[in-house]
């Protein structure tokens, strides 16, 4: 189910895969930046929990995004990875230092605010 041929629901003709949990909101994150960088991609959502260690072997954590077979785990890494492959238009600042400080931002509403939502609401919503 993990080979980029056998994924269910996803054809050979979606180069670009985001593989996800329903209601992510690290996934979305991503999803916006490639929607802002005019990349299409499939979404392919986790049927059962097996999905996690498949799709994310040493990370163990959704979103993975795939291009051309290639994988990368944790949304931060992943949109830094985006804006390597295709700089325009660029998710971060110019200036070097500005833009380590946007990435530190984002990291710390990931770590503080996005992780006790996603607590809360998997608590309310099991
Ligand atoms: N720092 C990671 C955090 C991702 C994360 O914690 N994802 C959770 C779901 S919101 C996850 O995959 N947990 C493992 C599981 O559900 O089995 C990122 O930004 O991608």
């Amino acid at each position: 189910m993990g080979d980029m041929t056998e994924t269910k629901g996803v054809s050979s003709q979606d180069p670009i895969r985001l593989y996800t949990q329903a209601l992510n909101s690290y996934t979305e994150k991503v999803a916006a930046a490639l929607a802002l960088k005019g990349m299409p991609f499939a979404r392919v959502v986790s049927e059962e929990p097996e999905d996690v260690q498949r799709w994310s072997p040493i990370a163990r954590t959704l979103p993975v995004l795939e291009i051309d077979g290639r994988r990368k785990s944790d949304s931060i890494k992943i949109v830094k990875w985006l804006d390597e492959l295709h700089p325009n238009p660029p998710l971060f600042s110019g200036d070097p230092r500005i833009a380590e400080a946007q990435r530190h931002l984002a990291e710390w509403s990931d770590d503080s605010f996005t992780w006790s939502w996603n607590r809360w609401r998997t608590a309310r919503y099991p």
